[in-house]
């Protein structure tokens, strides 16, 4: 029994995996945090690590026959490191909101001060959300994008600092399409002596190719995930300076997390990997000079596109002006198989689950090579389905016809 192929062994479960992969494939996967993994990876994260113990860090572990895991846990570390010139990485975080935990427990005491971006201007959860531990241990002020720009205001993050003397002030965002000013945010964190925390999540595949200015020497922490623009398995990590490294190594084992997902940490070490080759760079290339069209696309058809445009992977679509909510619109694009998902948009008036627009993002269209003529064509075919001017049969077939044409790699299709 053991030993049986998971379509005999459970094959409910085979079936769901199985109609999951079909659905990615038949279907235009526009999520902004979402990829496909390389089948190398995948592999990685489908092997006997899953099996393995291995409590503490390489050389210091609490279990024995870690010399495997070893090996891996280490590559990891110094191609993450390598990859973007850091002192010290910890590569154990299970998602991007335990590396972000790890920091603050790291760094903070409980009723210290954060100072983090509005969640509804596209922050994040994590960045001190009351519905989260972060809002819940430390007091919180959150800056924001400016009403007529819709873009960070820097002097105003300065003005709140002063003024808020946070402990730490944390830069990055979940939905926000313009680059990050790293070096502005360290000068403000200087002058007010607060710690700098960069959740560069949604971006750390483009700071890995050189496509958005790095973090890492501006701050004191650097947060992510794995599985964003980067295309790794599904994970966190977190890059500082040696100073911190005792600490938040011992924050993360044995403060928060038991055991490591070693297999996790395996699909890690081929991403990081990958990500340095030039292959990747290109990719990355892809991905941000897509959503470049895609946006201007759209914005030709009538779209109102947050800021203008998108310096990066993603782009926020204020779909008010077509009279749908958010949720009506991921519903319309849904109905005719392509996955985005509503979003508020800065200075929202509807709630998180109504919203007025939505996300859009490039990285999994572009992995499976999807190119500037076909986000024409995708934008043509969303904002027919925004505006409802077409027939919704025939913006299906579209869609079908587009992703038949891209097939994602290493999935067998059912014959036609
Ligand atoms: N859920 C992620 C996203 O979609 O951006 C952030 O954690």
């Amino acid at each position: 029994m053991i030993e049986s192929m998971l379509q005999y062994a459970d094959p409910l479960i085979y079936q769901a995996i199985r109609n999951e992969e079909l659905r990615q494939a038949q279907h235009l996967e526009l999520i902004a945090s979402e990829n496909w993994t390389s089948l190398a990876v995948r592999e990685a994260v489908g092997s006997v690590m899953t099996d393995k113990y291995a409590e503490g860090y390489p050389e210091h572990r609490y279990y024995g026959g870690c010399d495997y895991v070893d090996v891996v846990e280490n590559l990891a570390l110094q191609r993450v490191q390598e990859l973007y010139h850091a002192e010290h990485a910890n590569v154990q975080p299970h998602s991007g909101a335990s590396a972000n935990l790890a920091v603050y427990f790291t760094a903070l005491k409980p009723n210290d001060r954060i100072l983090g971006m509005n969640l509804s201007h596209g922050g994040h959860l994590t960045h001190g959300s009351p519905v989260n531990l972060s809002g819940q241990l430390y007091q919180v002020r959150s800056y924001g994008v400016d009403k007529e720009t819709e873009r960070i205001d820097m002097d105003q993050v300065r003005d709140i600092a002063r003024e808020f003397q946070p402990q730490m002030i944390v830069a990055g965002a979940s939905a926000y399409p313009r680059q990050l000013d790293f070096s502005a945010f360290s000068q403000i964190a200087r002058e007010v002596g607060a710690l700098l925390m960069v959740d560069m999540a949604h971006i750390a595949g483009l700071v890995a190719a050189d496509l958005h200015p790095s973090p890492v020497g501006f701050a004191d922490f650097v947060t992510s995930t794995t599985h964003k623009t980067l295309r790794g398995p599904r994970g966190g990590f977190v890059l500082t300076k040696n100073t911190w490294a005792k600490k938040v190594d011992k924050v993360i084992f044995p403060g928060l997390q038991g055991g490591p997902l070693m297999h996790v940490i395996a699909g890690k070490a081929v991403a990081f990997g990958q990500a340095m080759t030039p292959d990747f760079r290109e990719y990355q290339k892809r991905v941000v000079a897509n959503a470049k069209r895609l946006a201007q696309q759209l914005q030709s058809r009538g779209m109102r596109i947050v800021s203008g445009g998108t310096d990066n992977h993603l782009m926020l679509v204020d779909v008010k002006f077509s009279g749908l909510t958010g949720a009506e619109a991921q519903q319309r694009l849904q109905a005719i198989g392509i996955t985005v998902n509503k979003n508020t948009i800065p200075y929202e008036t509807e709630k998180p689950t109504v919203t007025s627009g939505i996300r859009i993002g490039t990285p999994q269209v572009t992995t499976r090579g999807l190119g500037l003529a076909e986000m024409d064509k995708l934008a043509q075919i969303i904002a027919d389905a925004i505006w409802g001017s077409k027939d919704v049969g025939a913006l299906e077939a579209q869609v079908k016809q587009l992703a038949k044409a891209f097939p994602l790699p290493g999935v067998a299709m059912p014959n036609d």
